[in-house]
């Protein structure tokens, strides 16, 4: 299932930003707080089928470095700021994350990196498909000729 109207577009093809909704009464008691639900094929634009995390990352770290044939995904910072560069043969932009009600889509074809996570940072990250080592290509010579042909299609 996609959804692609649940998706703001950047300006790297495949990119987007995803509001979720954020819950929360000014009105009641001190220190309530908030909650964000997010349902797969509502909320975002593909059917859940794992979710992971990636925290206690250093300061200087960078992580990713590929991209995907086919995975469609949602990076969402639940607590701190974590940047994220995204690219194809032809654009790239990078996007900070630091609202727990802001994800960041990635479909097919993008290349990802992150960094600069903040102290504590957590990058929760909402996936279509299992967990595939062949869908990756991790090797950025791999990776341009293939996406060049996808983009052109
Ligand atoms: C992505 C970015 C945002 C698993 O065994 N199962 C899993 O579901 C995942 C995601 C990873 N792994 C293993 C594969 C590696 O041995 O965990 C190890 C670290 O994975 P990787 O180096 O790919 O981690 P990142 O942070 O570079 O990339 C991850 C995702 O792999 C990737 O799909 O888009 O986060």
């Amino acid at each position: 299932m996609e959804k692609t109207d649940l998706v703001c577009p950047l300006s790297v093809p495949n990119t987007g930003m995803v509001t979720f909704r954020d819950i929360h009464n000014p009105d009641g008691p001190r220190g309530l707080g908030h909650l964000t639900p997010i349902t797969g094929g509502v909320h975002v634009p593909f059917d859940i089928k794992r979710i992971y995390y990636i925290h206690s990352v250093g300061p200087d770290i960078r992580r990713g470095f590929h991209s995907h044939r086919e995975l469609h995904q949602v990076l969402i910072a639940l607590g701190g700021t974590v940047k994220v560069l995204v690219k194809t043969p032809y654009e790239e932009t990078v996007v900070e994350l630091n609202k727990p009600w802001e994800g960041l889509y990635i479909g097919p074809y993008v290349w990802r990196e992150m960094f600069d996570f903040s102290q504590h940072a957590t990058l929760l990250v909402l996936a279509s498909a299992d967990y595939t080592e062949s869908d990756y290509l991790r090797k950025y010579e791999d990776y341009e000729p293939e996406a060049k042909e996808y983009f052109a299609k």
